[in-house]
């Protein structure tokens, strides 16, 4: 390609990448738009509007980037990888301090994210873990822990089951999140490692809700058309949960007596469900991560360096807790 044409691609993107940013949503909340000291510029990449948890982590994200004067760049991918690596290159293009991003799916990043390393832009990778054999390509990740989080679902589910007279094997519906999530294939394997050396518990349906309520409903309804004795659902979150709960009742199914229900993130609507005695075990996912993304990015603009891996810090809810005590969850 010669000089010129590569210099008017060049001005051609970067101009491009301006008038991107003049449109981001960033100036819903969160962003500066008229910021001009010498702020750091965070470009942050996030996955989309799925489920309650995101919404509230994505509020986080912003409220923190107020709190801490740091210019955000917040662009949603609308469920997209494609458009997440597109967002990732606007970044570069733009030149901004530090880039974090949650990765939709684990695999697929490295070209990207070799790119921002290229360039000198260190990489936060927050929520969601990725696949890489290239360790520098990211500095560190700072979210949640989803082995323990289905560890702790089964877990659970051995206390309830301990002394009971259910049908052995307890049989098990799992309805999982969006295929090729790093939360997803943690969930399934933490809990897969306990109860499948249990012995007492079968899993017989396993099917992807893709974190939506939607089809936590459609899914629920589908698996009661084909099998009816069913002991426990354990759902990767409470949108689905919530769905699935629905499609219990309009069958005259009673949620957490006659089927036990398991379910992960802790948003209000799930804590209330469990005090209603319709779900039996809820595990938090915590979202409420942007003050550590704020205070990482800005460890990384000053050029330090910062902990590879940042688990939160997380709760579990279960039917034989004083329900009473807990605190508002605030989505
Ligand atoms: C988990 C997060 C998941 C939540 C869902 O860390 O990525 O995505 O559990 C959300 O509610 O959609």
């Amino acid at each position: 390609m010669n000089l010129i044409k590569a210099r008017f691609l060049y001005f051609a993107t970067l101009t491009l990448t301006l008038l991107l940013f003049a449109s981001c949503d960033g100036d819903e909340e969160g962003a500066n738009p008229g910021n001009t000291d010498d702020s750091i510029i965070l470009g942050f990449s996030q996955i989309g509007a799925e489920s309650a948890w995101r919404t509230y982590n994505s509020l986080s994200v912003k409220e923190a980037a107020e709190e801490a004067g740091i210019q955000l760049l917040f662009e949603n991918a609308e469920q997209k990888q494609a458009k997440q690596i597109k967002a990732i290159r606007s970044f570069i293009v733009y030149q901004v301090d530090v880039i974090a991003f949650v990765p939709i799916v684990a695999d697929g990043w490295d070209n990207v994210l070799t790119e921002a390393k290229d360039a000198g832009i260190p990489v936060l990778v927050t929520d969601r873990k990725i696949n890489t054999a290239d360790e520098t390509l990211y500095a560190g990740f700072i979210g949640t822990d989803s082995i323990r989080e289905g560890r702790e679902a089964a877990l659970f589910l051995q206390k309830k089951f301990a002394s009971s007279e259910r049908a052995n094997p307890v049989r098990i519906v799992e309805i999982s999140g969006t295929e090729g999530a790093s939360c997803v294939i943690g969930r399934a394997e933490g809990f897969r490692e306990i109860i499948e050396s249990d012995g007492s518990f079968e899993i017989v349906y396993s099917f992807s809700g893709d974190f939506l309520k939607s089809k936590g409903y459609e899914i629920m309804h589908s698996i009661l058309d084909k099998i009816s004795d069913i002991d426990v659902l354990y759902s990767h979150n409470d949108g689905m949960t919530l769905g699935a709960i629905e499609a219990m009742k309009e069958r005259g199914i009673r949620p957490g007596s006659d089927i036990v229900i398991v379910t992960i993130d802790a948003e209000q609507a799930a804590i209330d469900a469990l005090r209603r005695g319709e779900v039996n075990c809820v595990i938090e996912c915590n979202p409420r991560t942007g003050p550590v993304i704020m205070d990482l990015a800005r460890k990384l603009a000053e050029g330090e360096t910062i902990r590879r891996l940042i688990h939160v810090e997380e709760e579990v809810f279960t039917e034989w807790d004083d329900l009473d005590a807990i605190e508002p969850r605030g989505y």
